[in-house]
């Protein structure tokens, strides 16, 4: 028994912000965000929470796999820009679209967040039948819109799959890492200690995204073709059997980095990051409907699925689509 991916959808807010509007908010250009990282544009949220983009998201899924809300057993929401920390984003998605039969909650593990609730939802279904798996993101409200370094990479919007029981397993290997002795290298959100018995004087700043841009991307460049590896090493194929490598859209430079490291054509490196920047743990997703819907990846084929980033973390499936 194993999961096996019945449905994929995915939603992003209808606002869209250009490299050129960028450029009447800070100092930047449309050459410097395009030549070192492949972003053209972001979807950016106004109205919309993340539960909006993952409720959406949560109700194509019912409506394209065509099964009642009351079948859903468990939704898992991967976030790092959840609504509240309580209640999780997931219960918000439940009780929204009626799926009473459900357990819901969230993981955090940033960019790597929807390999890792995949892979959890892959040992739920050894006795649940059905769920649904979401990445679902408003970074922009952990971004300083002054800080050029960061605002430029990051967008938003959501990802989803509908997940079942079946004896043919779909998610043939896993290989998930952390490496928190690293992690002062990406934050967001830092929630200060603000009680009568507490002196804490940290600097509000830590709330928005901090970056040390070139450690991440080493890190990037050296572990997620390693993670791949282990992966493809719980198999029987190679790695050119694999006929798509679905990665977090980080930055389309380090896609090409990583494709080089691993020896594979950067052309089964599938890549949307020039729509939508860096959405964290809704890019896999968001990629993957995307190919999906557009006919490029096919039932049957084998896909890569890899997110790597806050934590630090690394995460790869590899699936049998
Ligand atoms: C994983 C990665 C990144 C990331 C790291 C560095 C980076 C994205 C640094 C050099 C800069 C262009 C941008 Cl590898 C971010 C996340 C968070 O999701 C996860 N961009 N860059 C330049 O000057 O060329």
């Amino acid at each position: 028994m194993g999961l096996t991916i019945k449905q994929t959808a995915h939603y992003v807010p209808p606002k869209v912000v250009t490299n050129d509007d960028l450029t009447t908010m800070m100092d930047t250009s449309d050459e410097w965000i395009s030549s070192r990282t492949g972003i053209k544009q972001r979807h950016i949220a106004q109205d919309e929470q993340t539960s909006t983009l993952a409720i959406k998201v949560a109700q194509q899924l019912l409506e394209k796999a065509n099964c009642p809300a009351e079948k859903i057993d468990f939704i898992i929401v991967a976030t790092m820009s959840p609504d509240y920390l309580t209640p999780a984003t997931a219960a918000i998605v439940q009780g929204k679209i009626g799926a009473k039969n459900a357990l819901a909650f969230d993981i955090n593990a940033a960019c790597s967040g929807f390999i890792y609730a995949l892979t959890l939802a892959d040992k739920l279904l050894a006795t649940y039948h059905c769920g649904i798996v979401i990445g679902a993101e408003v970074l922009s409200k952990l971004v300083d819109w002054q800080e050029r370094s960061t605002a430029v990479l990051f967008g938003d919007g959501a990802g989803g799959v509908l997940v079942e029981q079946s004896p043919q397993a779909a998610l043939i290997a896993e290989d998930l890492a952390a490496y928190g002795q690293d992690g002062d290298t990406l934050t967001a959100g830092y929630q200060p200690v603000n009680s009568a018995f507490s002196n804490d004087q940290t600097d509000k700043h830590k709330y928005y995204f901090e970056m040390d841009g070139r450690a991440v991307y080493r890190f990037a460049t050296h572990e997620v073709p390693a993670s791949i590896e282990r992966a493809i090493a719980q198999t029987t194929w190679q790695l050119n059997d694999v006929d798509w490598f679905i990665l977090h859209q980080a930055n389309g430079r380090i896609l090409t980095s990583i494709a080089h490291h691993l020896g594979v054509p950067e052309e089964k490196f599938l890549s949307n990051v020039a729509k939508y920047g860096n959405t964290s743990a809704a890019s896999v997703p968001l990629l993957l409907d995307e190919a999906v819907t557009t006919g490029r990846i096919k039932r049957g084929q084998k896909l890569i699925l890899s997110g790597f980033g806050g934590g630090l973390t690394t995460a790869t499936t590899a699936i049998v689509f």
